[in-house]
């Protein structure tokens, strides 16, 4: 890629963040829920408080146009957008016009261009990068960030959270300006990159729960089980309750050694057995055993944060807040205990609750499952095989606020062979009983009042059915 064209850019969005800040300007940060995102505003906020600027900072699921709309409304001098943004650059270009605007990302821009001389776009796909291994938006952050002040080089490893959140390593290794960052990091011995199993968990997971747990790869025959995973721990003289980093480096490589063998005696492929070994990102401002010691772990903590709407908790962790720590370990410990009653609630009243017609099923859980697990909870039936695979599933419940239903459908590939698009057939039916509804072929979602409850179902069936009759 062409670094110094990317760098130029980096420069002129850093130097157009600084002049607002020696205005005295709001500095109005706008980035995405997952964890690079996070890790990005983080960044960004640490980086303008650092020069004495204000920032106001929010963690979006997307942009949306109405979204442009209310932060237009807020009449700030400049808007900067980290790890989203460039999917909206007309919408931008549109309701921005009067502001300055920073956007720091890597998805590949698609939609128009920036035309305004007050709007940069800093992303280094325009520069020949690969937007999924060669930078995350993080990495971009850093760069502004570093940019801005060379103080903040001990910010890298938050920039290496973020991108091994977007698994920017997937293949086991660290590629394009990522290696720049790791450099920086190095030079500051706030990390250390060692080359060890990349199965989740090696901080706070049991051996034998790394191992049961593990979905990345699979491990055939022992995932899922943990009673296996416990014999095949004990077997080969392993203490299944150890963590992984409490063994001894020769522990560590017979412990690898043991999983790559058993993989390659399942027939797993090359690309497999290459990468469960690899670059794993250690930080040294965490003891061992804590999940923000290691970048995968810390961020799966950021993920969850900002799934549960709560992503400025995961910047304020970021920013160094052990009360956040607290708060977050919290909050998905409490997330965790209510899957658990979710699915335990789905399974004693899947019989004698659900709704089943030729084309759906559909599942009303009231107030028993909390109206932002019913996604998961349509999961759920599909996966425990309370439900036909090739039949889709809609689990309903009460909104927590509105006094509306709020649904979610879920279902399969083969049934999607069938003709269904769930989306559509959620549109459709939103549209006759007053309310909202659509999505994607295989996961949509929908909002209606309560008095419409009785009606959906024939209605979402009769909208499923047709999509079959029409191919
Ligand atoms: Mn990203």
């Amino acid at each position: 890629m062409d670094k110094g064209g990317f760098l130029e850019k980096v420069r002129e969005g850093a130097e157009l963040i600084k002049m607002h800040v020696e205005l005295g300007h709001t500095i109005r940060i706008i980035s995405h829920r997952d964890a690079d995102g996070i890790t990005a505003g983080a960044i960004l906020a640490k980086a303008i408080a650092r020069e004495g600027g204000n920032f106001h900072l929010s963690i979006v699921k997307q942009l949306s146009e109405d979204l442009i709309k209310e932060l237009a409304d807020e009449k700030q001098k400049i808007y900067v957008f980290s790890d989203l943004g460039s999917g909206s650059i007309r919408l931008i270009e549109k309701y921005l016009s009067n502001a300055s605007v920073v956007i720091a990302d890597h998805h590949p821009p698609e939609d128009g261009e920036i035309k305004s001389d007050s709007h940069i776009l800093v992303n280094p796909t325009q520069f020949g990068a690969n937007s999924v291994r060669d930078l995350s938006g993080s990495g971009v952050a850093y760069f502004v960030a570093r940019e801005i002040n060379e103080k903040n080089r001990d910010l890298s490893y938050l920039a290496l959270v973020g991108a091994v959140g977007d698994m920017q390593e997937i293949d086991g290794q660290f590629h394009g300006m990522n290696l720049d960052i790791i450099a920086d990091a190095k030079e500051l011995d706030l990390i250390e990159i060692r080359k060890e199993i990349r199965l989740y968990g090696r901080e706070t997971r049991k051996l034998y729960q790394m191992l049961a747990y593990a979905t990345n790869p699979e491990l055939p025959e022992i995932t899922g089980d943990e009673r296996k995973a416990i014999e095949f721990l004990r077997a080969k003289g392993f203490d299944p309750d150890m963590y992984y980093w409490q063994l001894r480096e020769e522990e560590k490589k017979r412990f690898n050694d043991l999983v790559v063998i058993h993989l390659i005696k399942h027939g797993a492929g090359k690309d497999t057995i290459d990468r469960i070994i690899g670059d794993v990102v250690l930080i040294k401002l965490y003891r061992e055993g804590d999940p923000r010691h290691e970048a995968r772990e810390f961020a799966t903590l950021l993920n969850a944060t900002g799934r549960l709407n709560a992503g400025t908790l995961g910047v304020a962790i970021c920013l160094g807040d052990e009360d956040a720590f607290r708060a977050a370990l919290k909050l998905v410990d409490d997330y965790k205990r209510e899957q658990i009653e979710a699915r335990k609630y789905l399974i004693q009243n899947w019989n004698s609750t659900v709704i089943e017609r030729e084309n759906v099923y559909v599942f009303y859980a009231g107030k028993n499952i909390r109206d932002t697990l019913v996604g998961i909870a349509a999961n759920m039936a599909i996966s425990s095989r309370l439900a036909n695979p090739e039949k889709p599933v809609i689990v309903l419940a009460d909104g927590e606020e509105d006094g509306l239903i709020k649904g979610s459908a879920r279902t399969t590939e083969k049934a999607l062979a069938k003709g269904y698009h769930l989306g559509e057939a959620l549109r459709k039916v939103a549209e006759i009983i007053g309310g909202e509804g659509g999505g994607h072929a295989i996961a949509a979602g929908i909002r209606f009042p309560k008095d419409k409850l009785e009606e959906f179902a024939e209605l979402i069936n009769k909208a499923l059915g047709e999509q079959l009759n029409g191919n």
